[in-house]
């Protein structure tokens, strides 16, 4: 077995930290892992991510640092960027972000003041956060003008296209956190630059998908482009900035204004150990059977999505195009995500409670589930345990059906009561038994020689 499931030194020096991993690593190995920006990072990039680099403190970049020691880790950053320009065919990227979040903050630095009016798609449709909601810094210094979902689930091209009109943001937004179907880049460019606003593609969840060439790249049509690293692409925890021709078009200093934005304006020393992980991850995504990867993870996504509906549930615009499914639960009440997704859990099946458009309760018991399908891609599965595996997650939510989200006092009390049926529900004690042998078929770390 691997080093880090072994854990031959930590396993010495702080057993209780040691076992709590390894234990992790068996969640991992006997669950299925349906969160949709989780995945698999492989064994070669855990090597990448756990050695010395660190250890190294790297304010500044490549050939332009604070400190000495640089005649290994400038080459490995410098290989991250030139893997980075090469993947997505952009003139620059940035690859010190520690997380989307920060990369995006970035982005406003570079490219607006404080108060211009920003656009993107509304949280609870599917946005991000960090692209204008109230609770957020992006919603709390810039004027945010959020768009949304039609009912049919699909992004409202022309609302889009008249509020950009109306209030001439300074930056408008493309890319989602739960957001089944493609995005029209090509439309919302065209938009932008009647408005003359910034376009940036926030493509993490999608960033797999548009390596494989499964879906259109943004390319041509945005200025910047934002992805983490750690959900389709397989990487660390991190994000890039990607400086597109579009964008040096637009201001021939944004390359420079992003680097400077990334350090010294929000960040200090950037993560070696991590970027060295994202410079493997890349060399991974560029190799030829990655796309055939990407092409699995969205067939695997239909085959999930139509098991799903064949069995009973009701999906948010009907299907997916993408690695992301949405259960809209209304079927079932208002507010009966925390239930499906504990008693999924207690399956040993990991999702994620999530709002739904025009949810009729709160962001903590929303009304939606949100699954994918990178993971399990990952592993070797395909159409047929797709198929299985919807019925087992449709058989589940069936046994929380006679729950009832109560008013707020009776909440906790109520909430014990259901976890303790749950354990003993012997349904879902048939399908954990029946999810632990699959992923023993599909072994990733453990049942490694
Ligand atoms: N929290 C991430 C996700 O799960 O999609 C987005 O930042």
């Amino acid at each position: 077995m691997d080093w880090f499931y072994e854990l031959p030194n930590l396993t010495k020096s702080d057993p209780e930290i040691a076992a709590l991993i390894k234990k992790e690593v068996e969640r991992w190995e006997f669950g299925l892992q349906l969160i949709p920006s989780e995945n698999y990072a492989s064994p070669a990039l855990l090597e990448a991510l756990g050695s010395v680099l660190t250890n190294k403190y790297a304010e500044g970049y490549p050939r332009k640092r604070y400190y000495s020691g640089f005649e290994f880790v400038d080459p490995i950053e410098t290989i991250a960027i030139e893997r980075a320009k090469k993947a997505f065919g952009v003139p620059h990227a940035n690859v010190q972000p520690y997380s989307g979040s920060p990369a995006n903050m970035a982005i406003y630095l570079a490219t607006c003041n404080p108060g211009d009016v920003i656009m993107g798609l509304n949280l609870p449709d599917g946005g991000h956060l960090t692209h204008g909601w109230k609770t957020s810094v992006s919603g709390m210094f810039y004027k945010s003008v959020p768009y949304h979902v039609n009912e049919n689930g699909y992004i409202d091209m022309e609302e889009v296209r008249s509020l950009a009109q109306q209030h001439r943001p300074r930056l408008i937004w493309v890319g989602a956190t739960a957001y089944t179907r493609e995005f029209d880049f090509e439309a919302f460019g065209k938009i932008a630059d009647d408005v003359g606003a910034y376009l940036v593609a926030d493509m993490s969840h999608v960033t797999g998908l548009i390596l494989a060439g499964v879906h259109k790249s943004p390319v041509d049509h945005v200025h910047l482009i934002m992805t983490t690293t750690h959900k389709t692409l397989r990487g660390p925890r991190g994000a890039m900035i990607l400086v597109t021709k579009k964008g040096l078009d637009k201001d021939p200093e944004l390359a420079d204004k992003i680097d400077r934005a990334v350090f010294p304006g929000l960040q200090g020393g950037p993560h070696e150990h991590q970027i060295a992980a994202t410079a493997v991850a890349l060399g991974e995504a560029l190799k030829p059977e990655f796309r055939e990867h990407g092409a699995q993870i969205v067939k695997n996504a239909k085959a999930l999505a139509s098991s799903l509906t064949d069995n009973g549930l009701k999906l948010v615009s009907g299907g997916t195009d993408n690695h992301l499914i949405l259960i809209d639960l209304t079927p079932f009440g208002a507010g009966k995500g925390i239930f499906a997704s504990e008693a999924l859990e207690a399956a040993g099946i990991f999702v994620n409670k999530n709002t739904i458009p025009n949810d009729p309760s709160t962001p903590f018991y929303p009304s939606g589930i949100r699954l994918g399908t990178p993971a399990l891609t990952t592993r070797g599965m395909k159409e047929g345990e797709m198929a299985q595996i919807g019925e087992w997650i449709a058989a589940v939510i069936n046994e929380t059906r006679v729950y009832e989200l109560p008013e707020k006092e009776q909440r906790a009390e109520y909430l014990k009561k259901f976890r303790a049926e749950i354990k003993a529900n012997s349904a879902i004690g048939r399908v954990k038994d029946n999810v632990k042998a699959l992923c023993s078929m599909f072994p990733f770390y453990t049942g490694r020689a």
